[in-house]
């Protein structure tokens, strides 16, 4: 069975190349460099399981070897590219036990060692795309910048055997296959979205979640931290806002909040991390929390009580009171200051309690106020009906003509159609958590769409990346939300990053299953769907 398993995965696999047009072409992989191993075996896998799948694999002959006395090196010796190189050295500390000193590249040769280097001739990589070489020798990662690099340690994570990912010393030989892999994305944006508002997470559990997603190349993470059930950053012009606002959540705990400075410590770990934490405020709807916290923020000044349900639709922000509008500008002065990223998240979904008229004059003078803050303005598709300035981002979820829509105005879209790229969709009717307004999304489902041709009008060069959204009304625990969103939101980081040819759903479900063992070593929870070929459960 095992055997009849590989030559099937052999006969599948397709790598693709970086042609001399930029075009992929077809590779194959040769047999016996694509099956992953057992989890108690210490052969290294081949390059076959790597997710998101590169762009070209040369697999070579030999093996390298890790041993105790390797250095990481760096060249240049810059902070950046020590902080990129101590990642590496940390993750692989902690499952070899292994010293791994981070030092400067200052010659050529460094026999037995991982040198991390950026080229200025690699432009054709991108501001992401990497060069990882493998020989019996030494390891070598090239890229036109520091993200590349980074990215380039998160391939060479995937070519040690799973247990790599463990959390305490075992034992070796630590080996990764010979060989070359030149990659780069396909789309800029290749996000996930936790809503920290129906239920709040802390940062300790959002910063694992930026540690897998880095793992898989994802780089925005969206935080959806306001809604009507609870209002989750400090805002130190409206302290009310956390201090009363962030008391509940959904079902009636216990809410919470990030301080600034707990928020400014998770967006510098996720940065770290080349992800890019994007601020959502939502409004004019939803916004019962902060509604709840100030009565003069009402049209009639009187403030609603906090609400723990999940219906949708039913609060709106003033739009005829000039003090909203110096609210927004406090909200977004304040968040803006805190993220280094360009972009801050409006929300503007589901207005419906909200004029349409007023909905549009009211997003116009939103768009004026992220922008004087220096950002660029992220909102959900109904803020397509508003006129948008051309450095404004829309983010499609349901309504497509409202997708083309914002194409026409010449704003990029970010795509995130909820039948696909919702987590919070169940896996199957059965599936314990999660909703089912969109229909139920298997692996899949999750797996098998383009964002380029998704919606009728918004084609490769109109999209700016790939979001899968949580929404957390039926995850109370951290636990929870990685039961909906692994392993489904691995398959996301793919369509993100990988070209279209080459892959498909028949091999990806093969390449998946070599990832169980890898999220089970990392604590992931994740859902065993009976669509995957899981080895050793
Ligand atoms: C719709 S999608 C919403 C959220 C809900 C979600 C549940 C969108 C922009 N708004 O308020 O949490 O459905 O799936």
């Amino acid at each position: 069975m095992a055997a009849a398993r590989s030559l099937l995965v052999v006969v599948l696999a397709a790598g693709v190349q970086l042609g001399a047009t930029g075009a992929p072409a077809t590779v194959n992989i040769p047999p016996g460099r694509m099956t992953e191993t057992s989890a108690t075996s210490t052969a290294p896998p081949g390059f076959g399981a790597i997710i998101p799948k590169p762009f070209e694999v040369v697999p070579g002959r030999g093996t390298f070897t890790l041993s105790p006395e390797a250095s990481i090196r760096v060249r240049p010796a810059s902070t950046e590219l020590r902080r990129v190189a101590e990642l590496l050295a940390g993750t692989l500390r902690r499952a070899t036990g292994y010293e791994l000193r981070v030092a400067a590249a200052r010659g050529t040769a460094y026999p037995g060692d991982i040198v991390l280097a950026t080229a200025r001739g690699r432009r054709d990589l991108g501001e992401e795309g990497y060069e990882l070489r493998v020989a019996e020798g030494g390891v070598t990662v090239t890229a036109h910048r520091p993200a590349g690099l980074f990215y380039g340690t998160q391939t060479l994570r995937q070519l040690f055997r799973p247990a790599i990912e463990g959390s305490s010393p075992a034992p070796g030989p630590w080996r990764v296959r010979a060989g070359t892999v030149r990659d780069r994305p396909r789309f800029a944006w290749r996000g996930a979205m936790l809503d920290v508002a129906r239920h709040f997470f802390g940062v300790d559990d959002v910063k694992h979640l930026v540690d897998l997603m880095a793992l898989y190349k994802l780089n925005r993470l969206h935080l959806h931290l306001t809604d009507d059930q609870g209002w989750r950053i400090a805002i130190r012009s409206w302290p009310r806002l956390t201090s009363v606002g962030g008391r509940t959540a959904v079902g009636g705990g216990a809410g919470g909040h990030y301080t600034q400075r707990q928020y400014a410590d998770l967006v510098a770990y996720a940065r770290d991390r080349f992800v890019t934490v994007v601020p959502e405020i939502d409004m004019p709807g939803h916004t019962n929390a902060a509604l709840a916290s100030y009565a003069k923020l009402t049209c009639d000044g009187v403030a609603p009580p906090l609400y723990s349900g999940i219906d949708v639709g039913f609060s709106s922000l003033c739009i005829g009171k000039e003090l909203t509008y110096t609210f927004v500008d406090d909200v977004v002065r304040e968040v803006a200051a805190l993220t280094p990223g360009p972009f801050v998240h409006v929300g503007g979904d589901e207005a419906k309690a909200t004029d349409p008229r007023a909905y549009v004059d009211f997003l116009e003078r939103v768009e004026q106020i992220v922008r004087s803050h220096g950002k660029r303005m992220v909102g959900w598709e109904e803020t397509a009906r508003s006129r948008l300035h051309a450095t404004s981002v829309v983010q499609h979820w349901y309504d497509a003509a409202l997708a083309a829509r914002a194409v026409g105005q010449g704003a990029k879209v970010i795509m995130s159609p909820a039948a696909k790229a919702y987590l919070d969709m169940k896996y199957t009717p059965d599936t314990e958590l999660g909703l089912v307004w969109a229909g139920t999304t298997d692996v899949r489902d999750a797996y098998t769409w383009d964002p380029a041709t998704q919606v009728a009008g918004v084609s490769e060069r109109d999209v700016l990346g790939v979001e899968a959204p949580l929404w957390s009304e039926t995850t109370k625990t951290i636990a929870d939300v990685e039961q909906l969103a692994f392993p489904r939101l691995i398959g996301h980081a793919e369509i993100g990053w990988s070209p279209r040819q080459g892959r498909s759903w028949k091999e990806y479900r093969w390449r998946l299953a070599a990832h169980g063992p890898r999220l089970r070593a990392q604590g992931v929870a994740y859902h065993a769907s009976p669509q995957v070929p899981w080895r050793d459960r």
